[in-house]
């Protein structure tokens, strides 16, 4: 139907979001970042994964994580998305502290679309993502045919990615890379 009034179609992409607590109840942490996601303007979640709990990967002396990952399908640009997402981590207590230290709630870009993006603030596909068993388990488990932009497919991913142990805590199919 044709459109006279200068309105356009909303384009819209498919992204992968990653979520990810160690602190105060981190599941509850993690519920409630998918809550507040599901609320974003021209946002909607399409897929989500079970929750996943893992020992720490980069600095030792921390608790063990749990982490989920979203599909959602939003008509926001990549940075208008990240500074959505950045404002949920803030209101979900998220302090600045150490670099790679624990957090209350951790919520990143994995992917948009099939876009490759390197600015100064924002890398998508995201940079971890390749070597990160609590990324690429929950992703495999909602969008097992994936191919990451620059990376191949998510399957091949898995495959070279070292089991850490990482444990599947509720939800739907068993993971078979
Ligand atoms: C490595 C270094 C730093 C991996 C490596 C980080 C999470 C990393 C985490 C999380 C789990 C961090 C970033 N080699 N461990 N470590 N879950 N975030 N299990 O969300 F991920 S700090
Ligand atoms: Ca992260
Ligand atoms: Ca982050």
């Amino acid at each position: 139907m044709p459109r006279g009034n200068g309105a356009r179609a909303a384009s819209s992409v498919i992204a992968y979001i990653g979520l990810g607590s160690n602190l105060a109840d981190p599941s509850a942490q993690v519920t409630q970042g998918i809550l507040a996601i599901a609320r974003l303007p021209e946002t909607r979640i399409i897929a989500q994964s079970s929750f996943y709990r893992s020992a720490p990967m980069g600095p030792p002396d921390q608790p063990d994580y749990i982490n989920a990952v979203t599909a959602i399908e939003t008509a926001q640009t990549a940075y208008d998305l990240l500074a959505s997402l950045q404002a949920v981590e803030a209101r979900h207590g998220r302090a600045r502290g150490l670099h790679w230290g624990p957090r209350t709630l951790d919520i990143d870009i994995l992917l948009y679309g099939a876009e490759r993006i390197t600015g100064l603030d924002l890398t998508v596909p995201h940079p971890g993502l390749s070597e990160r068993a609590f990324v690429l388990y929950p992703l495999y488990e909602i969008a097992p045919d994936l191919e990451i932009p620059g990376l191949g497919p998510l399957a091949g991913l898995l495959r070279r990615c070292e089991w850490r142990g990482i444990e599947r805590l509720s939800g739907s199919a068993p993971i078979t890379p």
